[in-house]
């Protein structure tokens, strides 16, 4: 991604999931953010329409959607603002994995995955996502989440456009460690 793309998308992603009010923004209750108004109030760094369908269409993560209507604009996950973004519980597949730092591992441990800051826990069905995801903190640890039995016994699953899978927590008896998994 060109840099100036990331820094956008980095800024988009603050006012979209955590900070509309700083620029005086209002999501909806689906979390979306009328386009011209977005560009109206972000006027400082410069975006115009063309740019912010660049930063959506070319984004590493597809981290945004905008409406079909092509009037509004939201980010797919990561919030943690109250929204509802109307997705649909879906069955997970056979295991999921969570990318996290080794330094959390204790705590992890002994309480599950929570969601922290965020709505969810976010899993992935990419090994190497995960692996990313979990560098960010520290040195990484991967975890294998066996999400269909999780399933079955009744925690609802979620997927996101960009296919991030969201869940609401993560008892440990759900995580494995794998220490082949450990980098
Ligand atoms: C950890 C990125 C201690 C958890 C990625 C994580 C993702 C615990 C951190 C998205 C814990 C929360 C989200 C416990 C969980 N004790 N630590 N009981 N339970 N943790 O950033 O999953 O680039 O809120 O392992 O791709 O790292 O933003 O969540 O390390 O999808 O689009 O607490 O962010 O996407 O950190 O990342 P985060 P995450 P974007």
């Amino acid at each position: 991604m060109d840099a100036q793309l990331k820094i956008i998308s980095k800024y988009l992603s603050f006012i979209l999931r955590h900070q509309p009010q700083a620029i005086g923004l209002q999501l909806d209750a689906q979390g979306w953010a009328a386009i011209d108004e977005l560009i109206d109030k972000t006027r400082d760094h410069a975006i115009d329409r063309a740019l912010l369908e660049l930063v959506v269409e070319t984004n590493d993560k597809q981290r945004f959607s905008i409406s079909s209507d092509g009037e509004r604009i939201r980010a797919n996950q990561g919030h943690s603002l109250a929204v509802d973004l109307q997705l649909e519980a879906q069955r997970p597949p056979l295991r999921l994995f969570h990318g996290t730092a080794q330094r959390f591992m204790p705590s992890i441990l002994s309480q599950g995955l929570l969601k922290q800051g965020r709505h969810h826990v976010h899993l992935t069905e990419s090994l190497a996502v995960a692996r990313a995801v979990g560098g960010r903190y520290g040195k990484p640890m991967i975890l294998e989440i066996a999400a269909q039995a999780m399933y079955e016994a009744g925690f609802e699953f979620f997927r996101s456009p960009n296919n991030v899978w969201l869940v609401d927590h993560v008892p440990q008896v759900f995580i494995m460690q794998s220490e082949t998994l450990a980098l």
